[in-house]
């Protein structure tokens, strides 16, 4: 049984990327944003979950699809919207935008354009702490796509020699853009892969964030008590296309539909209706909370400036 404060909190981390999703592709339909936005809709009980099942002073490695990761490790939407509206107040000094995300503070080594590159970054994290003698985890974000790079390999395997603390997390999606996973690879299974490098594997239902939690705790407790790395594909499925301006087309119907009535925001309403005895009104009100912040996000950021022309080319200049 879980308190009602958790499924509160999981509630509230769930719905809070939801509401920034949503709100952030309006922005990107009002011409605010520039470049591309990989919204997280659908996929929202992945990092919630895990997030929840890491301590304060772990970190995480992030991606393109990353501003979920960022949220649930409890950076501030009032610097994720001014970062993705490309101004001075972002997290990045608005310089990165929405896929170059980094949040020292919770611990947020940084979401990445390059498909796998955080990958390694992450097992380069997992040997510093190693090194330094402590007793923190990584846990690096990645999709199927990601699965196919070497890179995958070779992190996977060094991380294996090394035994170091490293909690792959594989958001199985099933699409590399509009690669359907049974195209990409002969077992859409994809955490099989790990068994051929000695890593314990875990699988879990993506879009249930208390499952996520569970089995993450579970495999975060074998790799914090020095087991080495492991790895949990969590299996889900995006509500939509890639990024904002793909229609998603491809993406067979049924198979949509059935993932949106296992909607991962739905899931965790009704963990904490029915577990955490919460009634409609005080998720209401939970729900009202999260409008309001981000309304506040976006006002604040929509007034902030960006950076100065001059700004740039001094940066140009110095470096
Ligand atoms: C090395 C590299 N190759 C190709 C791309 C173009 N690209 C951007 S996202 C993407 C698909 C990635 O799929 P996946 O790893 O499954 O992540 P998802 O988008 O499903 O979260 C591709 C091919 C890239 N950014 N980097
Ligand atoms: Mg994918």
């Amino acid at each position: 049984m879980y308190s009602r404060q958790f499924l509160e909190e999981l509630y509230r981390t769930v719905y809070t990327i939801r509401v920034f999703e949503t709100e952030c592709i309006k922005l990107y339909r009002q011409g605010l944003i520039i470049g591309y936005f990989h919204p997280y809709l659908g996929e929202e009980a992945i990092a919630t979950g895990v997030c929840a099942a890491l301590r304060k002073d772990d970190y995480i490695v992030s991606t393109h699809r990353g501003h979920g990761h960022c949220i649930a490790r409890g950076g501030e939407l009032k610097k994720m919207v001014a970062e993705v509206l490309g101004r001075e107040a972002g997290y990045c000094r608005g310089r990165g935008g929405s896929m170059h995300i980094a949040d020292l503070k919770t611990g947020n080594i940084g979401a990445n354009g390059i498909v796998g590159a955080g990958i390694p970054i992450g097992v380069g994290a997992g040997l510093g702490i190693y090194v330094r003698g402590g007793d923190q985890v990584v846990a690096i974000f990645f999709s199927d796509g990601a699965c196919n790079n070497g890179v995958f390999a070779e992190s996977l395997n060094l991380a294996a020699i090394w035994d170091l603390p490293v909690v792959f997390v594989l958001e199985n999606n099933q699409y590399a853009v509009s690669s359907p996973i049974e195209e990409m690879s002969r077992i859409p299974d994809l955490h099989r892969r790990a068994e051929g490098y000695g890593v314990a594997a875990y699988a879990v239902d993506g879009n249930d964030v208390l499952a996520v939690y569970e089995k993450t705790t579970e495999a975060i407790e074998a790799c914090r008590s020095g087991k080495g790395p492991v790895m949990v594909e969590a299996k889900t499925y995006r509500h939509g296309g890639h990024h904002v301006n793909d229609p998603g087309l491809y993406m067979p119907e049924e198979r949509l539909e059935y993932y949106k009535a296992r909607d991962p925001v739905k899931l965790a309403r009704e963990h904490l209706a029915a577990q955490g005895q919460c009634s409609e009104c005080d998720i209401t009100t939970i729900e009202q909370q999260v409008l309001e912040a981000m309304e506040q996000a976006v006002e604040y950021a929509k007034d902030c400036p960006a950076p100065s022309v001059e700004e740039f080319l001094k940066e140009v200049e110095q470096n």
